[in-house]
């Protein structure tokens, strides 16, 4: 049994990680909350009782902690995250800020927990929409990936609490507060900020983390990535082309039996994945699987995804379990 921290406890992410570590049965001895000063005092809930939030500072490394789930943004992690690795806690890190870092692991228990090492005690978790669009990837690697082409459709809870707010007020009539325009009854092509090359940042990470999850970094991945008015759940529609031939029916079957997939694929019925069915679910959903009429060994996949659950919170706690059995075993 362990002491586990969740950092950034008041947040959309980190309250999800909270709810998460009661459902999972995540083996807790006991837990601490953190979060900003404005936080110290308030409370927040873990298996229906109050846990005090606790002002974050050096002191953390002092108080015995196993694990700690990070999701109070990359400034944050880059100042505490090391410190408490270097103390012994095993660190699972939902921002940026380390993802890309050649020593520090980026896992998807389903895809890659081999990238775990015995002693690796920092670990980042994935971007939302980088985690939904590699496990329905990960099973199709048997036939050779070539090219991946991403376009996303993505919830507004992807900016936490104050996206939420900016849909909510839309709806009301009201000016964005969050959001450069309305997200009601519209839709957004940037998210996070725009790089120099007219990539957005969000594009840019799903194309390198893509690359190093998959240990292909020459891989040619390209991405869209969009704001939609939806409040939970993000969709990615996928175009990948594979190296060998291979026939829509195999790559259903590749799906229908890869762990953390569900495939819902029945259009006679008009059943494909949607926000509202992944919403308050662990699973990735995948459908519309159709070949590419334009392009050679080139299929479409439709998947939808829980982005503060799967995408975010439990992966998270996935990932630290994965971690303590990796040590456990070693
Ligand atoms: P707080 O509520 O005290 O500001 P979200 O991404 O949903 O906005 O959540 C961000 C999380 O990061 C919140 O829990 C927030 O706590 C936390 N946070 C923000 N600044 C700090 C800080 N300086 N120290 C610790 N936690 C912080
Ligand atoms: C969004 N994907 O939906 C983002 C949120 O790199 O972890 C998460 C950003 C990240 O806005």
């Amino acid at each position: 049994m362990y002491h586990v921290a969740v950092i950034g406890a008041t947040g959309a992410v980190g309250q999800k990680m909270l709810q998460v570590l009661a459902e999972l049965d995540f083996p807790v001895r006991q837990i601490s909350a953190y979060a900003s000063a404005r936080s110290a005092g308030k409370t927040v809930q873990f298996k229906g009782q109050d846990v005090t939030i606790q002002a974050l500072s050096e002191q953390i490394t002092e108080d015995g902690i196993d694990v700690a789930l990070f999701a109070a943004g990359g400034t944050i992690s880059e100042q505490y995250a090391p410190l408490l690795a270097a103390a012994g806690t095993l660190v699972v890190d939902n921002s940026s800020a380390f993802r890309m870092q050649a020593d520090i692991p980026l896992v998807v228990p389903e895809v890659n927990p081999q990238s775990i090492g015995p002693d690796d005690r920092l670990i980042a978790n994935p971007n939302c929409s980088t985690i939904q669009s590699v496990v329905a990837l990960a099973p199709l690697q048997q036939f050779g990936l070539q090219r991946i082409n991403y376009t996303t459709y993505q919830a507004v809870s992807g900016s936490g609490q104050k996206g939420i707010e900016d849909l909510a007020r839309g709806s009301r009539g009201e000016e964005p507060v969050n959001y450069p325009h309305p997200i009601h009854d519209n839709i957004l092509p940037h998210i996070d900020v725009f790089l120099p090359d007219g990539y957005t940042k969000e594009e840019q990470k799903m194309i390198d983390e893509t690359r190093k999850i998959f240990r292909l970094p020459e891989l040619p991945v390209s991405a869209t990535c969009v704001r939609v008015p939806v409040t939970n759940a993000h969709s990615v529609a996928i175009n990948v082309t594979f190296e060998q031939e291979t026939t829509v029916e195999a790559v259903r079957e590749a799906l229908r039996q890869a762990p953390g997939v569900v495939l819902v694929d029945d259009v006679s019925q008009n059943q494909y994945p949607m926000p509202l069915d992944a919403s308050g679910t662990d699973d990735v959903y995948v459908g519309r699987i159709r070949q590419d009429q334009s392009l050679a060994n080139t299929f479409h996949i439709w998947c939808v995804a829980d982005n503060i659950r799967k995408g975010a919170a439990s992966n998270a706690v996935q990932v630290a379990r994965q971690a303590l059995e990796s040590s456990i075993h070693s």
